[in-house]
């Protein structure tokens, strides 16, 4: 996998962040994905004491495989930018890495208020902070799937969460990606036979 100095990131608050952790971890390009708290200025915060900030996913892409623009089709298309969360926990923005990534953002968000004809709540901002969530909030889907969840966060240990393998197993699990390429990754992977019967019934 790649090394993060070869990697960029994107950040996105899109309701609560176990299903994005899931939905960006299936996608071919995506390197590490991770959860956590921005958006707001608290120091420290944690999942219960979060303050003003949102519960955001963290993508690490490869840029040679995806751009910016991929990843802001999948972050438009899969959260509710017409209305207002009521949480502020929940909100849905693009925390953006710099200028670049701002301007592209406002410039999908244009023309879908163009094509829609109403405007757009989804705010859009630069990223100041990022607090990585709690270890239980990481690979959340992976980590309540019964028998295997367990065993590969031990297996992993600290290295669970920057795992791309993970963060697949992660997305396949919670139903994204297609049987070919579920298929390919358990072959790679080292599992018992009850581990394997367990993730293929939740594919
Ligand atoms: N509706 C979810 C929210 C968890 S998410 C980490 C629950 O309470 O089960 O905010």
């Amino acid at each position: 996998t790649l090394p993060a100095d070869e990697t960029r990131t994107a950040t996105f608050g899109m309701g609560c962040f176990w299903g994005p952790d899931a939905r960006f971890g299936a996608i071919e390009g995506i390197v590490r994905t991770r959860v956590g708290y921005a958006g707001g200025t608290t120091p420290n915060p944690s999942y219960h004491s979060l303050g003003d900030h949102t519960e955001v996913v963290q993508v690490e892409y490869d840029p040679d495989k995806l751009g910016y623009e991929d990843l802001l089709e999948v972050f438009w298309t899969n959260h509710d930018w017409a209305s207002t969360a009521p949480k502020r926990q929940y909100r849905s923005v693009v925390l953006a890495a710099d200028d670049d990534q701002l301007a592209a953002a406002e410039r999908f968000r244009d023309g879908l208020e163009e094509r829609a004809g109403r405007s757009v709540t989804t705010n859009l901002e630069r990223l100041e902070t990022f607090t990585r969530a709690e270890d239980y909030h990481q690979k959340y889907e992976l980590r309540s799937t019964p028998v295997v969840g367990d065993e590969l966060a031990a297996r992993y240990g600290d290295a669970f969460v920057d795992s791309t393998v993970v963060a697949r197993l992660n997305g396949f699990v919670a139903g994204h990606g297609d049987p070919s390429r579920r298929e390919a990754l358990m072959e790679g992977v080292d599992l018992t036979p009850t581990q394997r019967s367990e993730l293929q019934r939740r594919f």
